[in-house]
């Protein structure tokens, strides 16, 4: 039985992550639901390693979050790592799952919403991962929206992605973020990233051109005050590196249609469709994604550190 108060031992911060963040020392948090779900083995957790490096060059520290044995851990060390890597069965855990799983002392990789709820609370203003959840193609019949988008609306965090997933209803997915007073900016671009691919082919209202100027927002969303909402800062895969447009919808239209027939449903539909897609393109993918999570991460550790100078 647990007989701690509220965020003691259920959320644990590592030695390293909590000296920074007491510096005022920039730090990146980073999703392992990308790592366990989102990409096949062994290469996730060479990508695992790789972006906390990543983050580490930029000058930051990296934050990784995951649950392990009914802990929230917030930085994890290589044997962890390695767990949510490896583990068989690992959970995938949302932020209502968290509770359920400190409590039962299960292990689970975090999403978006669970992560930059566990960051927000560990005091970690910046987070990088691939593409957002949002609302899925067949919403009006299915219901399924990525409980990304609520978290998102309701907690102070940058999050730095291509987007959001393209496997998405992506229209809709951006009308949601601005009924729910999410702020959206393009990085270096004027038209929303498309995960795989550079664009999406929607714009997107508002545009920086760096690291500190994403800082400056975040420090005028905390002079505004109100709604404690999230800035989402939508870095596109560079064109040179993204997925052949035509082969993403040729090979997304039979992933869809696999998921339909197979009656995939709820939390299981984004690791099918992304494992098809791997599969489908003959790990073309795979790469893409990969360049967007790595300049996402890049591009979160300089804000990180455009964060913490500004504030020092
Ligand atoms: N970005 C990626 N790959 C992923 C994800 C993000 O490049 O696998 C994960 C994130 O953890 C995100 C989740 O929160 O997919 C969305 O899942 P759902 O649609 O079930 O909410
Ligand atoms: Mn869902």
């Amino acid at each position: 039985m647990r007989t701690t108060g509220p965020g003691e031992t259920i959320i644990q911060t590592s030695g390293e992550v909590a000296e920074a963040l007491a510096t005022g020392a920039p730090v990146v948090a980073l999703e392992t639901t990308i790592i366990s779900h989102g990409l096949p083995q062994p290469r996730n957790l060479q990508v695992a390693v790789e972006l906390e490096e990543l983050v580490r060059q930029a000058g930051a520290v990296p934050a990784t979050i995951a649950v392990l044995d009914g802990v929230a851990r917030v930085g994890l060390d290589a044997g962890m790592l390695e767990r949510v890597a490896t583990e068989p069965g690992l959970r995938k855990l949302g932020f209502r799952d968290l509770a359920l799983a400190a409590a039962l002392g299960a292990s689970g990789a975090t999403t978006v919403s669970a992560t930059a709820f566990l960051a927000a609370r560990a005091g970690i203003r910046v987070f990088a991962t691939g593409g957002l959840g949002g609302v899925h193609r067949g919403w009006t019949t299915d219901q399924d929206e990525s409980a990304d988008l609520d978290m998102l609306a309701s907690t102070r965090i940058t999050v730095v992605c291509a987007g959001v997933k393209s496997i998405l209803d992506v229209p809709a997915t951006l009308q949601r973020l601005e009924t729910r007073g999410v702020s959206v900016a393009g990085y270096r671009t004027d038209a929303f990233p498309g995960f795989y691919l550079h664009s999406s082919g929607l714009p997107v209202d508002w545009r920086l051109e760096s690291p500190e100027q994403a800082a400056a927002v975040m420090r005028a969303q905390d002079g505004l005050g109100g709604p404690a909402s999230a800035l989402i800062v939508a870095n596109p895969v560079p064109a040179d590196e993204q997925l052949d447009p035509a082969l993403h919808d040729q090979v997304l239209a039979e992933a869809l249609a696999a998921a339909d027939r197979e009656g995939v449903t709820g939390q299981a539909i984004t690791p099918f469709l992304l494992d098809f897609l791997v599969r489908g393109t003959g790990g073309a993918s795979l790469e893409a994604n990969l360049a967007a999570v790595r300049g996402n991460t890049r591009l979160a550790g300089r804000i990180a550190a455009a964060w913490s100078s500004a504030a020092a």
